[in-house]
């Protein structure tokens, strides 16, 4: 720094050495701290590829930053000792001309930082196919594919309900994943806007009405999760959250069979309108009422209210 002569330290003195040594021994004491104490606990967990991904991004960007800021706060520090003025100066400090070194360091530093997480953003979001979040209908990195775990996921004010095309369309307001398999979320919505946040799994993706957007998931430890709407949907918004669970693949299989089973004998199956990847809200709501009637269940639109009847008979389902 050129005004060091002004100062009070002697001529010649190699402040950018100092602030270095004492910078660098943070910053390796902070990124260590980062990655050995606290990248463990960080959220979301690791309960599948995607949330264990977040967790790694958010980690790395975490041991970028201390440095950074740690600068910051050394440099900061260092001045405000080092250059302090005495009491009763009142001169202005020397006018600063170019320093090619800083100059050079900081054009290089700021580049290399943001080019390099320009990089890494895109493979992180490439790689893991969206890292966890909506793609939409047709996602680019990994097209739609048949042989997955399908798991249509509808908002409804105010509860989601899932539907299993590969287990005969069957509906559920309980969300069970096989541990270990690929799945693919297909999010939509039959009344408003909402957003499905399965905190642990790392999937946030919004569930708008008359849009199929892709998501995916592959559980890798067993447990419950926690599923929240993550939009603003009215009033009991704040009331929309639910518990999943990753189950062992034969306890999923055993589970949805017998769902599948129990709603073909009741007539819910009957009642669901096809499976397809949106439904026409406009259409919808009726049915909703009418699954109400059947098995008490919500089935769509808010229409929620504890069962009215179990008769279970199809005469009451549908009246054409
Ligand atoms: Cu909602």
């Amino acid at each position: 720094m050129s005004h060091s002569a002004s100062t009070g330290s002697a001529p010649g003195t190699r402040h950018g050495l100092r602030i270095l040594l004492i910078w660098l021994p943070l910053a390796i004491i902070a990124d260590l701290l980062i990655w050995f104490v606290w990248y463990p606990h960080l959220p979301p967990g690791r309960m599948s590829d995607q949330a264990q991904g977040q967790q790694f991004d958010i980690a790395v960007m975490a041991v970028l930053a201390a440095p950074v800021l740690l600068f910051i706060w050394v440099y900061f520090a260092y001045a405000l000792i080092v250059w302090r003025r005495k009491p009763g100066d009142d001169e202005d400090g020397p006018a600063l001309h170019g320093n090619t070194t800083v100059q050079a360091t900081w054009i290089t530093a700021t580049a290399v930082i943001v080019l390099g997480l320009f990089v890494f953003g895109t493979v992180q979001l490439i790689a893991p196919a969206g890292a966890g979040a909506g793609e939409g209908p047709s996602p680019i990195w990994n097209p739609a594919s048949a042989t997955r775990l399908q798991v249509q996921v509808i908002g409804n004010q105010w509860a989601f309900t899932y539907r299993f095309p590969q287990f005969g369309g069957m509906e559920t307001t309980q969300l069970y994943l096989p541990l270990g398999e690929e799945v693919e979320f297909h999010v939509t919505s039959v009344d408003v806007i909402h957003s499905f946040w399965a905190y642990q799994l790392g999937v946030k993706a919004d569930a708008n009405p008359g849009v199929d957007n892709v998501a995916y998931t592959k559980p890798q430890q067993l447990g419950s999760f926690t599923v929240r709407c993550a939009e603003l949907c009215g009033l009991w918004h704040g009331a929309m959250f639910n518990y999943g669970r990753v189950v062992p693949p034969a306890t999923f299989l055993a589970w949805a069979r017998s769902l599948q089973a129990r709603e073909a004998r009741i007539g819910i199956l009957h009642a669901l309108p096809p499976y397809t990847l949106t439904y026409n809200p406009t259409v919808i709501p009726q049915l909703g009422q009418d699954l109400v009637k059947v098995a008490g269940i919500t089935g769509a639109n808010g229409y929620w209210t504890p069962s009215l009847t179990q008769s279970g008979d199809k005469g009451d389902v549908f009246s054409p």
